[in-house]
């Protein structure tokens, strides 16, 4: 029987993986990490989910009456730990901070497909690059089954996340209206979006726009091969343009204490 304890479910590269792994780090939540491969994870993620979706992360519980507990999407694990866990520091409990921390943590959950569908237009020009980050953490036998398989992969990819160029066009537009709320909402010189310290707000927008900010803390968005040649590059998204700074500026101040993403056994 597998110990007693937190188990996170995630993909190195998810956006919606590193708001939990965060979540759980700021809350002191001991807990271990599992990083699943591309293509393997539907199985495990449509088991432990039980909803039909395949999407990580999936946080699963094991008690020590030996029942398990699978908790799918990271606004439902995070809620779910509030009220198993919690009260979490990082979500206030009064009514009216507590909604519209929710409401911002809403705001930037909408973004992540955009973010992820206007990387991928691009980024799915480097296909070595991509099987390299893919497969990173997959045994050897996963590893050739991918490389053997990813044209058929990157084009279910594709087809799922509707990556075509107009599309793309149209999440950026959405994701510029994300950074420019962003930005209004710093403008008076705040560091934190609700309230004066670290909260669930802060940390799903930082982690979805992590892609695109590539704060050195995280082991992937702060690669040479992921900051030159994969992340997305357009004169609206400078990466020195203040919603972005204020994504690094929040990982130095609060993500000193990522753990190195292991190889898998
Ligand atoms: N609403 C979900 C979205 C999660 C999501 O889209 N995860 C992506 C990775 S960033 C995923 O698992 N994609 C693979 C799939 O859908 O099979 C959440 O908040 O957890």
């Amino acid at each position: 029987m597998e110990p007693a304890g937190l188990t996170l479910f995630t993909f190195a590269m998810s956006h919606y993986s590193e708001k939990i792994r965060w979540v759980l780090q700021a809350s002191r939540l001991p807990f271990r990490e599992v990083m699943l491969t591309p293509a393997f994870h539907m199985l495990p993620a449509l088991r432990m989910g039980g909803q039909g979706q395949t999407t990580l992360p999936v946080l699963r519980e094991q008690r020590l009456n030996g029942r398990q507990v699978h908790v799918q999407d990271s606004t439902r694990i995070l809620l779910w730990l509030d009220e198993r866990h919690g009260p979490l520091d990082l979500l206030p409990q009064g009514p009216d901070l507590r909604d519209e921390c929710l409401s911002i943590e809403d705001r930037f959950d909408n973004i992540g497909r955009d973010v992820a569908r206007f990387l991928y237009l691009d980024a799915f020009r480097h296909d070595d690059k991509i099987l390299a980050l893919w497969t990173a953490q997959a045994s050897p036998w996963q590893r050739r089954l991918v490389r053997m398989g990813y044209p058929l992969i990157k084009g279910v990819f594709k087809f799922r996340l509707n990556i075509t160029p107009a599309a793309a066009k149209r999440s950026e537009q959405r994701i510029l209206q994300a950074l420019a709320w962003l930005e209004g909402r710093l403008s008076d010189g705040r560091l934190y979006l609700v309230g004066s310290r670290l909260s669930v707000a802060d940390i799903t927008a930082a982690s979805l726009l992590a892609p695109l900010a590539c704060p050195s803390q995280h082991p992937v968005y702060s690669t040479p091969d992921y900051v030159q040649t994969l992340r997305p590059r357009t004169i609206s998204l400078d990466m020195n343009r203040p919603a972005l700074a204020w994504v690094r500026k929040l990982y130095d101040l609060h993500r000193g204490d990522l753990p190195q993403f292991r190889q898998a056994a």
